[in-house]
């Protein structure tokens, strides 16, 4: 098997990544080979819908000509400097995302779980110099059920045994309550030395999980009245996916620190940023925190473009309206199918409960059955399937996608 003359099929390519790739994903047995907008294609040619959009991070469609445009122009210019010196791009980019967001300062970095970690700094240091918790006091308030990433830390108050067994020791200084539980909210933060409220304003790995409405609203006066940092993990939920730029902004409310990541690139560029007022943000200190290539000029001419596309296509408005569509086709399916029991989901962030155990393949194969029929979503949790297209998708896609979910529900044989 020759990498270099011979074309490789699909069947080729998935026998290499087993042979050669560490196996910490269990991928959907498709090998993608080119993209554009809301359209995927395999190596063989075969076209695809995607469904899942990378979980989110390419919200602006595959290929958006005005962030590989961005990209491209900027490779060719400078594409590195690390922060030991200034550079022509970051300034520009720091104004422009705070003014989007509505912040006083941005700190860049690449990854979703890197600008967590950072968020879980920033929270700590200013409970120690501001409100004048003990040192290594600190504790965070975090949800059940959450999903911020795959560090140490992280994984350390995850209940995912899965994402946990066997990467301990385990960083303390978190207490783990409900989602979706004000009650449950407001006792943690009476307990001592509490310094942060982390959350995601929808679930997104729990299966979408939606908290009731004036959830956040209620978080954000919970979280002022104990002088406490709300921090929102947006890093799924934001840059237009559910609907809004932010899925706080549905109850316009502004946390302390938001933490962003996926989508503010589209997908182009790993780019995570982590926003608060010069209060909270003012902690930070030469020498203690950062990144090489946090904040790089590709990061920064790439992230700039994608937020641009956002607001010029009204992407959030799209995602509203299609959301609608979705949800409105979906229920009419499930009306009609014993095979799905409920959808549910904000904008074009969505997922379809299947009737069946978490321990059965039915998601699976209702997943394999749908990328037969030319349309790609990933099962979570089991018995869950999210649906998260890219957010360019018009309404004649649209359909044309509901044609093929319901065709496979309609004859999927278990
Ligand atoms: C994987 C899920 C999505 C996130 C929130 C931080 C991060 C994520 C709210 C970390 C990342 C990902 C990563 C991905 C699977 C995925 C995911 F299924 F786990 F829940 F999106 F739906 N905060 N989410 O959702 O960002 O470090 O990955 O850039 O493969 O682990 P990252």
């Amino acid at each position: 098997m020759s990498t270099t003359t011979e074309k490789l099929s699909s069947a080729d390519l998935i026998k290499m990544e087993e042979k050669y790739g560490a196996h910490n994903y269990h991928p959907l047995p498709v090998v993608l080979a080119k993209g554009e907008g809301v359209h995927v294609w395999d190596v063989e040619g075969k076209h695809y819908y995607d469904f899942l959009s990378a979980y989110s991070a390419v919200n602006q469609g595959h290929c958006h000509p005005h962030i590989i445009g961005a990209l491209k122009e900027q490779a060719e210019t400078l594409t590195l400097t690390s922060r030991a010196f200034y550079n022509d791009t970051l300034g520009p980019f720091e104004k422009y995302v705070t003014e989007y967001f509505g912040f006083d300062k941005v700190l860049a970095m690449n990854s979703g779980a890197e600008a967590v970690e950072t968020a879980i700094k920033i929270c700590r240091k200013y409970a120690y110099e501001r409100k004048g918790i003990a040192e290594n006091q600190a504790k965070i308030i975090v949800c059940d059920d959450n999903f911020h990433g795959r560090t140490t830390t992280i994984i350390s108050f995850s209940n995912d045994e899965n994402a946990r067994k066997n990467f301990g020791p385990y960083t303390p200084g978190f207490i783990k309550i409900p989602y979706n539980d004000t009650e449950a909210l407001k006792k943690a933060l009476q307990e001592e030395n509490v310094a942060g409220f982390l959350v995601e304003p929808i679930q997104g790995e729990a299966g979408v999980f939606v908290p009731d409405e004036g959830y956040l609203t209620k978080v954000r006066e919970l979280c002022s009245e104990a002088g406490v940092l709300f921090i929102a993990d947006e890093v799924q939920t934001g840059i237009a996916r559910t609907g809004q730029i932010l899925a706080c902004d549905h109850e316009n409310v502004k946390p302390d620190i938001l933490i962003l990541g996926k989508a503010i690139s589209g997908g182009v560029y790993p780019v995570s940023a982590v926003l608060a007022d010069d209060e909270v943000m003012g902690v930070i200190q030469p020498g203690q925190h950062g990144s090489t290539f946090g904040g790089n000029p590709m990061a920064a001419k790439v992230a700039v473009a994608a937020l641009e596309v956002v607001e010029n296509e009204k992407l959030a408005e799209n995602a509203e309206k299609m959301g609608q569509l979705f949800r409105k086709e979906m229920n009419r399916i499930i009306d009609n199918t014993d095979l799905v029991t409920k959808v549910r989901g904000k904008g074009l962030l969505n997922a379809i409960l299947i009737n069946d155990t978490p321990e059965s393949t039915t998601a699976w194969d209702l997943c394999m059955a749908m990328k037969e029929n030319g349309l790609i979503a990933k099962p979570t949790h089991g018995n869950i399937i999210r649906f998260a297209p890219p957010l360019v998708m018009n309404e004649e896609q649209m359909m044309e996608c509901v044609a093929i979910i319901e065709k496979t529900i309609t004859e999927f044989k278990k």
